[in-house]
């Protein structure tokens, strides 16, 4: 199921591809340090607990392309692929989701392309992150392109619930049991719960230092 591209132009296009995407994880990458750096700076603490970033493989970009209804090629896997460079920035509370958010929002060179709050407006199945697609200008030898990168934001603890459930859905091939289901959802809410008295535990403490 692998993507082989097998003619020239196409290997030097794939390669081309894969250079832009991972040159645009550097781009975000780099920014999102320097926002927690002066994060730090101004206002004492960092944002971002740890960002990780991954390159999607070729299997699982043919696999979404074919689920979608598209033939496996370089034009459609660029066009309709959003997150074959795809980054996660973990932060601690939820309030520093929409702060990173709007940090990124502010950065005029990227284009946002679309935004979905899984936070205000979680998924059935209990998921909660925040979505940003963003295009980020690539300056090669001779020309500027633009590569599509999709920035999930969410906190350790929904983090910790999406891995668990991912792994789940992968050994069950997506069919979940209806109880696991239920789990699951029961789990969300207590990830929900966790990160609000977190956030509120951790302003009362802001507050106290504020009037000692
Ligand atoms: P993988 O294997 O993680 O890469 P779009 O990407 O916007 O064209 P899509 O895929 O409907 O279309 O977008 P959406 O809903 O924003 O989901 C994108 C990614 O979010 C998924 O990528 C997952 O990484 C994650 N995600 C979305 N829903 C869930 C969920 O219910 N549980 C978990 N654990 N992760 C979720 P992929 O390509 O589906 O998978």
């Amino acid at each position: 199921m692998e993507f082989k591209p097998s003619q020239g132009d196409e290997v030097d296009s794939w390669k081309e591809v894969n250079l832009t995407y991972s040159s645009a994880l550097k781009e975000i990458g780099t920014k999102l340090e320097i926002l927690n750096d002066e994060f730090q700076h101004v206002h004492s603490y960092n944002p971002i607990e740890h960002i990780k970033s991954r390159l999607k493989t070729s299997e699982s970009i043919v696999k979404k392309l074919k689920k979608n209804g598209y033939e496996s090629t370089i034009e459609n896997m660029v066009e309709y692929i959003n997150d074959i460079a795809g980054i996660r920035v973990i932060c601690s509370f939820t309030s520093d989701i929409y702060k990173i958010a709007n940090m990124i929002r502010g950065q005029s060179d990227l284009k946002i392309l679309s935004v979905k709050d899984y936070i205000s407006y979680p998924k059935a199945s209990g998921y909660k992150s925040y979505h940003m697609i963003v295009a980020v200008p690539i300056f090669l030898s001779d020309r500027i392109v633009e590569a599509k990168v999709e920035i999930q934001i969410r906190t350790v603890a929904m983090d910790f619930w999406a891995s668990l459930e991912h792994k789940i859905n992968y050994k069950f091939e997506g069919n979940i049991p209806e109880y696991i289901k239920d789990e699951l959802i029961d789990c969300a809410e207590m990830v929900s719960d966790l990160d609000a008295k977190m956030m509120a535990l951790n302003e009362e403490v802001q507050k106290l230092e504020v009037d000692k």
